[in-house]
């Protein structure tokens, strides 16, 4: 490798759990620590697939639901050439939902296995970290009333978070694995005696929340800066 590559870090989390605000606050801190840093998110609207799936996520248009798995994951992958090209310029990258969020969402409606799920996911750019901040509904509901797109509804919502808590106990990502004040491990160093509760707790403070989400990523980007990108589910 020519020189020291970004991180891919990925936030993951239930509608309202403040993804955005801490994706927004992660990229600035790490730019005030000197790593240059950009925010992506999925998915991304601006592309002609993503137009598709924002009108079909404001009910404007309806689509077969394989056909809309398919162009979330389509639209994950035509950012890939530009993802690998920043990671490579030694840009971190701090990406609001990837594929997780794709599979939990699909695998929450009816006749849909985890396994189709993943496949056209499988080869991704596998993020260096993936964090989820888990909020309870109640603690949510607290934050403002669910919006009118598709999926904003509470049965819907916790469906998701079940299929989120299974997809966290596939030890080949690197999910974060530590509440506030906890030493950082690897999940492989104690993945059986995990529960769903070892996650980003959500409920704290913008600021606590912030300061835990900003040491396990400074140390990831400084482990994997010499290291090669990995390939999700591979
Ligand atoms: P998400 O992207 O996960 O849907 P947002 O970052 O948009 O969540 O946050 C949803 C709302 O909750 C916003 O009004 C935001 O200001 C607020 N919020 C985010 N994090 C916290 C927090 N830790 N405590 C209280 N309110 C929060
Ligand atoms: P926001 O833009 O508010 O995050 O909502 N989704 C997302 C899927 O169903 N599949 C995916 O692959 C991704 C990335 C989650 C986007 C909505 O789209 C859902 C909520």
């Amino acid at each position: 490798m020519a020189g020291k590559r970004g991180a891919l870090i990925v936030l993951e989390g239930v509608d309202r759990a403040g993804k955005t605000t801490q994706c927004k606050k992660l990229v600035q801190a790490l730019q005030q620590n000197g790593r240059p840093a950009e925010m992506m998110r999925f998915p991304d609207r601006s592309t002609t697939i993503g137009q598709l799936i924002s009108s079909y996520l404001e009910k404007k248009s309806d689509l077969e639901d394989h056909t809309v798995h398919l162009l979330f994951s389509a639209n994950r992958w035509e950012l890939v050439p530009l993802m690998k090209k920043k990671l490579e310029q030694g840009i971190n990258l701090v990406v609001d939902r990837y594929a997780f969020s794709g599979v939990a969402f699909t695998s929450a409606k009816p006749g849909f296995c985890l396994d189709w799920c993943k496949n056209p996911d499988v080869g991704l750019p596998k993020p260096d970290l993936v964090m989820f901040l888990k909020l309870s509904p109640t603690e949510a509901s607290l934050r403002g009333q669910f919006g009118e797109e598709r999926y904003e509804t509470s049965v819907f919502q916790r469906a998701v978070q079940q299929k989120f808590e299974h997809l966290m106990k596939d030890a080949s990502v690197n999910w974060q694995f530590c509440s506030l004040g906890l030493p950082i491990l690897p999940l492989t160093a104690f993945h059986w005696t995990w529960t769903p509760n070892d996650v980003i707790d959500a409920s704290a403070s913008i600021e606590d929340v912030h300061e835990d989400i900003a040491t396990h990523s400074l140390n990831t980007v400084s482990t994997v800066e010499n290291q090669p990108l990995g390939e999700l589910w591979k």
